[in-house]
């Protein structure tokens, strides 16, 4: 079962849910701050098509209770033969007024990276990802491209992660070259492929 959204970034809430996917996320911010943990409860992705309609579907995974587990998911529709301009947006939603915990990823862009993966589907592919300050994939946008002949099967998702790594700074980005970092979000939007 895809699960989603966890406690994210900043602080630091050490795991505190046996059983969650989501593990916590160590923190680069100042001790003060301890104790405040962070909550994505909103994950929207946006597809913009390319050519000549540049029309828009958005489609958003939430976890409205902030438990870490996904509520509410929609599934996402593409078309064969189109080409999408794609990007992530993550959300608190428990916050007042709701928090863009986008921008703070901006700011860490060194620390993390939005992962794309296509599963039960052929012809789906994930480029193109934008880059961070050390030029390694950041991901906040990419391109989806849908090959004329894609298929996809009943189960089939794009799945969504973010990762974060805590050992990487501006100026060393090896934690984050090596992938040594620990999940922040993770959702399996379903996926959908017409003609
Ligand atoms: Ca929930």
């Amino acid at each position: 079962m895809p699960y989603v959204i966890r406690t994210s970034h900043i602080l630091l809430l050490p795991l505190l849910v046996a059983g969650v996917l989501l593990a916590g996320c160590d923190t680069t911010e100042p001790e003060d701050d301890a104790g405040e943990g962070e909550l994505i409860t909103r994950v929207v992705l946006s597809l913009t098509e390319a050519g000549a309609s540049t029309r828009t579907i958005t489609v958003t995974a939430e976890d409205s209770n902030g438990d870490t587990v996904i509520d509410n998911i929609q599934t996402l529709t593409l078309t064969a033969g189109q080409t999408y301009t794609g990007s992530v947006a993550l959300y608190n939603d428990l916050e007042d007024p709701p928090e863009n915990i986008t921008e703070e990823v901006e700011e860490e862009d060194y620390a993390h990276q939005f992962q794309y993966t296509v599963t039960g589907a052929t012809g789906v592919t994930v480029s193109d990802r934008d880059l961070d300050r050390n030029n390694l994939p950041l991901g906040l946008t990419f391109t989806l491209t849908v090959a004329g002949d894609a298929t996809a099967s009943g189960g089939a998702a794009l799945r969504v992660v973010l990762r974060h790594y805590d050992e990487a700074a501006p100026d060393n980005p090896t934690p984050k070259q090596n992938d040594a970092g620990e999940t922040d979000v993770q959702v399996d939007f379903p996926l959908v492929i017409t003609d």
